[in-house]
């Protein structure tokens, strides 16, 4: 039988398809190597795998600027390989989530060049077009999160498009419904091609306001994008007109009845620098007919600290009660945690906490290729550097590409088993080699085997997956919390600090041993003694 609600504290693995096994021997990984290597995924003990985008693309922001939403990158294969991928998942129990970014399309694509030819075409209207001030300066002072501003000049047109990235990645016009149709449409194609669900890009994005306001320009300290670096001045603007419009709910009612049309499927919404992702994720998630879940960059770009982790979870739990939440403390946008939390020396056991941590949250979880291993973040120059992003604003801000590096399969043979080609398209860090899989796969206490063991455990107790979550109150560096479903009933302390550190248990609670990897507290006289970054699970009878 089909678990429609499969993805309710799901364990979601993202792949990032340049970079996990490039079969074809061309530098850059494809979709014959990632189903080579499906049956290691399938053995962490994950429930499903998120692809980052495999479709025709000119690869100017790596895939995220597609220019045919129904085939696949020739660099990445054909639509047979991505069949075939999917049938190898299904069997292994794996679900599919692919990518889909719809904000946006690449300027290549069939559509911006019809709808650029003129102002009267049939598709004139598909993109978000504007007429420039009379001195001929763009509309407003709308910028790019890439850099630069958000319009870009069309002499053919003689008007300005906007994008909210690169200038090739133009911005789709959702206010017409021929474009909502549309896109709909495309996703139809892949969910009759038999997917389980998608990671919807820049979900709140779609929208802008049509009547082009100037955003609030804001001082610098006023403003705190959790991601975006500092030198960006997109950081110094309040984005209320650009982005985040509520015309998006009905949206996203639309895009919900789609997926309804195909049970057990499910949606991940990425909602990007925003000062309110909280209520967006509220608001995208609530009731049965938006999103089935979405994810913030809280914790992708906020503090290691239990002060923060207290917060969000409080404020998450107040807001979106019944919204579900996709937690992840790394991806392919971000510094590796383990780098970004740096935790001189520590890493080890850092490293252990933030995985236990993360896995008895309540959410549903992705884990990034690589941080199974406890890679750290890449160290490149800026000679190495592709991604447009780093490239603008280095060295202030040194861009995604070092957590993009291939994957480390085996220590000892060229760029680590990802690749036989001479060079491939991002350096393998001889510091990654060291922790490649074969290094790892069957050793007991390594970082890859705590991650099984630690899937295992979830696996065997429902409550960390799909129960409700009650914080507890702590001090210092502690975070503590119940979780709790109709069967059982866990206490999840977490010491956060790199020194050791008490919890006194609350009165009435009497925690037995659950067997959780990696716990060595074990209360005494009403207290627990954790080491540093040492965390405890128990049973509450
Ligand atoms: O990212 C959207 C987004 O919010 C980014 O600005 C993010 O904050 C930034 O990359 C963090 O460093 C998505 C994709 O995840 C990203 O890879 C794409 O480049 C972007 O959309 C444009 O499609």
């Amino acid at each position: 039988a089909r678990d429609a609600d499969w993805w309710r504290g799901a364990v979601i693995y993202q792949i990032y398809p340049r970079s996990y096994q490039d079969q074809n021997g061309d530098g850059v990984g494809d979709l014959v190597g990632i189903t080579s290597r499906l049956d290691y995924v399938a053995d962490l003990g994950v429930d499903a795998i998120w692809l980052s985008p495999v479709f025709t693309s000119p690869m100017k922001d790596f895939g995220y600027d597609v220019s045919n939403y129904r085939d696949i990158d020739p660099s990445f294969g054909t639509l047979e390989d991505f069949d075939r991928l999917v049938q190898k998942a299904h069997s292994l129990g794996l679900k599919v989530i692919i990518d889909q970014v719809i904000s946006h399309s690449s300027d290549k694509h069939a559509w911006f060049s019809e709808s650029r030819q003129s102002r009267t075409n049939a598709k004139s209207d598909w993109y978000v077009w504007a007429d420039p001030k009379p001195d001929g300066t763009p509309p407003n002072n709308w910028l790019s999160i890439f850099g630069g501003s958000a319009w870009s000049w069309d002499s053919r047109r003689m008007q300005y498009y906007q994008h909210n990235f690169l200038v090739s990645q133009p911005d789709l016009n959702f206010h017409n419904p021929e474009v909502q149709d549309a896109v709909l449409a495309e996703m139809r194609f892949w969910l009759e091609r038999g997917v389980d669900g998608f990671r919807l890009d820049t979900v709140n994005f779609y929208f802008c306001s049509l009547g082009f306001e100037d955003n609030p320009v804001v001082r610098p300290e006023d403003f705190n994008a959790s991601t975006a670096p500092a030198v960006n001045p997109y950081n110094f603007q309040e984005h209320i007109y650009d982005k985040s419009r509520s015309e998006n709910l009905a949206f996203l009612t639309r895009l919900r009845a789609l997926m309804d049309e195909y049970p057990g499927t499910t949606t991940v919404g990425e909602i990007g620098d925003s000062q309110h992702q909280l209520e967006l994720m509220a608001q995208y998630t609530s009731g049965d007919d938006h999103l089935h879940m979405a994810y913030t960059f809280d914790y992708l770009g906020g503090e290691f600290s239990a002060d923060h982790f207290k917060k969000s979870i409080a404020a998450t739990e107040s807001e979106a009660p019944d919204g579900w939440i996709c937690l992840a403390f790394s991806n392919h946008d971000v510094v590796r945690h383990v780098s970004r939390w740096a935790v001189h020396g520590q890493e080890a056991a850092f490293t252990r906490l933030a995985v236990t941590l993360i896995l008895a949250m309540r959410g549903s979880v992705c884990l990034y290729q690589g941080e199974e291993l406890g890679l750290k973040e890449a160290e490149l120059s800026f000679a190495d550097l592709v991604d447009p992003y780093g490239i603008e604003f280095w060295p202030e801000f040194k861009g995604r590409d070092g957590c993009r590096t291939p994957m480390v399969w085996q220590a000892h043979v060229r760029n680590g088993a990802f690749s036989t080609a001479e060079r491939t398209w991002l350096p393998v860090p001889a510091e990654h080699l060291t922790h490649a899989v074969d290094t790892q796969h069957g050793v007991e206490g390594s970082v890859l085997e705590f991650y099984r063991s630690l899937l295992a455990f979830r696996k065997t107790h429902p409550a960390l997956a799909k129960g409700k979550i009650t914080l507890l109150e702590s001090t210092g560096n502690i975070l503590a919390f119940t979780r709790e479903d109709g069967a059982e009933r866990l206490f999840c302390v977490f010491n956060m600090g790199d020194s050791a550190a008490e919890f006194a248990i609350p009165s009435g609670l009497e925690p037995h041993h659950a067997d959780c990897p990696g716990v060595i507290a074990a209360p005494i006289d009403g207290e627990l003694d954790l080491e540093p970054f040492g965390a405890y699970i128990g049973i509450l009878s």
